[in-house]
């Protein structure tokens, strides 16, 4: 699913961890001279609700200042809890729920103040004394001696890191499976993917997961003649699944298996694994991981995988009225001074991506890169924690480089022949309900034909919220005949915890 089904909402603060008995770690000025933002609170509907780029929650790392006290780490990546975990092998490290346990009043800007009693989510243990948290999306500096960790027991339904019932309680209207069928470019690739298989699908066993109201499963039962389709649905839209199953005649072939895919038992192994996985940024939901465990279970060896690759894409971009709309406005509304507003509307209205975008391709400042590769039959679950990928951008024209668009291409590998079937999302191609990801930078930097923009990318999936990621991009821009760049930058964008 797109963006739009991912509505969150950081809660409004801003955190400047520039106190240095908190321990802060030196930012390195030429890695890092930019912004850090640190994920908040998302809305409790948030699967249904729309995106709204509103209290966001960032925190800034002055460059330059050194603090004795922790190692040089180049970026601090508040989200990224594993990194900080290797870096910082403290005793009780271990990310996760903490309660606090006697009231703590903050005396600085990057600490919280909070109640005992209060629960927050461990992002960080900065150092043994002050660890960095999270509090309804509210992020600061805690002592490590005020918190306690939650058990196992003590843990409530509403802190289920795969948010379970928000996510499947999502699927069970039709609104999100609308928006999915009424997608031509997606529904109709699966369909063309069954229909040049469909000799090749004859006798096979076939698996669709998260089969939603059973598109996929109808296409190969009509299409080919597999010997049988388990579709697999954990939300309540299966019951409706079922009685489709039934009404079109196909409860033959169509087996509708109402239960998470983790939990699945089968009569033996399947030769075809099929699902629309695909989420904001490719990953987003992380159904992704699903996929991946079915496969390891009930794939045959040498099954088929559809998709059987997926790829990240990225260019660098104007987007001028977005700019202007958000940040600009502020210079002279009805002829007045609001500029002292503008840092306000860039933490409030750029600090996470625009999941909903839609990139014009006259707005390409230069030839969009694959970022990424994932091969479905290798991919490693464990390797969905931290994806990375570096770029390098030539910029074809003078313009204003506004920030970076991105969005995912899939392919499925034929079964009897070397060709395979591509849905690309990108601008170049028919727009479908995904759309495209805004990541705006806090200032656009004008840039001219032949500079380069150079960086890198790292997907950190978030260690706590299983189903959300951060996004890290660090870029230079260099002038043609230039070796040094003459702007540098990083920025960290919650997608949505
Ligand atoms: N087990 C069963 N059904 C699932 C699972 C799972 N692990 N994960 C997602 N679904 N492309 N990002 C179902 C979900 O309920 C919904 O109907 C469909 O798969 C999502 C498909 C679109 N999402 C996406």
């Amino acid at each position: 699913m797109a963006g739009e089904i991912f509505g969150c909402r950081m809660k409004n603060t801003s955190a400047s961890p520039t106190d240095k008995t908190a321990g802060q770690r030196v930012v390195d000025s030429l890695e890092c001279p930019a912004k850090q933002t640190v994920s908040g609170e998302m809305k409790s509907d948030l699967w249904q609700a729309e995106h709204e780029n509103q209290d966001d929650n960032q925190c800034e790392y002055s460059p330059g200042e050194s603090y004795e006290q922790l190692p040089d780490i180049a970026c601090l990546e508040i989200s990224s809890t594993m990194d900080c975990m290797a870096q910082y092998p403290y005793e009780d490290y271990t990310y996760g729920e903490f309660v606090i346990m006697s009231d703590f009043v903050a005396t600085e800007e990057t600490q919280l103040s909070l109640s005992c009693g209060d629960r927050v989510v461990l992002l960080c243990a900065v150092t043994s004394d002050w660890w960095w948290v999270e509090h309804n999306g509210n992020c600061g500096y805690v002592p490590a001696s005020h918190l306690h960790r939650v058990s196992d027991e003590e843990d409530t339904e509403d802190d289920d890191p795969w948010q379970d019932e928000e996510y499947y309680g999502s699927y069970k209207t039709l609104k999100l499976h609308l928006e999915m069928l009424s997608d031509q470019p997606r529904t109709q690739t699966y369909r063309n993917v069954i229909l040049q298989n469909s000799a090749a699908l004859k006798g096979k066993r076939i698996l669709d997961l998260g089969c939603g109201t059973g598109i996929i499963s109808f296409f190969c039962a009509q299409m080919a003649q597999p010997e049988v389709v388990y579709a697999v649905e954990a939300s309540d839209i299966a019951e409706q699944t079922s009685r489709l199953v039934k009404e079109n005649a196909f409860s033959g072939i169509i087996k509708v298996i109402r239960q998470k895919a983790e939990d699945l038992k089968l009569p033996s192994k399947v030769d075809v694994l099929v699902s629309e996985w695909m989420g904001t940024c490719l990953v987003f939901e992380f159904m992704l991981e699903s996929v991946l465990q079915v496969r390891d279970l009930w794939l045959e060896e040498g099954g088929i995988m559809w998709p059987s690759t997926a790829s990240i894409h990225m260019v660098p971009c104007s987007a001028e009225k977005e700019y202007a709309t958000k940040v600009l406005f502020w210079d002279s509304p009805y002829g007045l001074d609001f500029r002292m507003l503008k840092p306000m509307a860039v933490q409030e209205f750029l600090s996470k991506p625009s999941p909903d975008y839609v990139l014009n391709t006259d707005d390409c400042l230069s030839e969009p890169c694959v970022l990424m590769n994932l091969n479905m039959k290798t991919l490693k679950i464990e390797e969905l924690e931290k994806m990375s990928g570096p770029f390098t951008f030539h910029v074809k024209r003078d313009g204003m480089f506004h920030g970076f668009t991105t969005w995912f291409s899939v392919e499925f590998q034929n079964i009897d022949n070397k060709e395979h079937v591509e849905l690309n999302t990108g601008p170049f191609n028919p727009l479908t309900h995904w759309k495209h990801t805004l990541f705006m930078l806090d200032e656009p930097i004008q840039t001219h034909r032949g500079d380069r923009i150079e960086g890198s990318v790292i997907f950190h999936r978030n260690p706590f919220w299983r189903r959300h990621l951060s996004v890290t991009l660090n870029w230079s821009v260099t002038e043609e005949s230039a070796t040094t760049a003459h702007s540098v930058g990083c920025k960290v964008f919650p997608i949505w915890r």
